[in-house]
């Protein structure tokens, strides 16, 4: 199976963020799940590809992100 990163992500400040913050994840290269939590200011996402293309996307889409682990 590919790996699992968990992110921190700033910036989410209402509910309807979640669903832009998935979508710049999912359309990030090589990342087969992403699980964006709110209440937590997190990202659980499943990629072949690298770490840090996630957190590039999810900086471009106006939010920020960084790797937990
Ligand atoms: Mo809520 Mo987020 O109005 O981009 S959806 S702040």
């Amino acid at each position: 199976s590919s790996p699992s990163y968990q992110l921190s992500i700033g910036g989410m400040t209402c509910a309807g963020c979640v669903n832009t913050v998935q979508r710049a994840l999912l359309s990030s290269e090589g990342v087969i799940s992403a699980d964006v939590n709110f209440a937590n200011h997190t990202a659980q996402v499943v990629t072949k590809g690298s770490p840090d293309a996630l957190i590039k996307a999810v900086d471009n889409s106006g939010y920020h992100a960084s790797l937990i682990h």
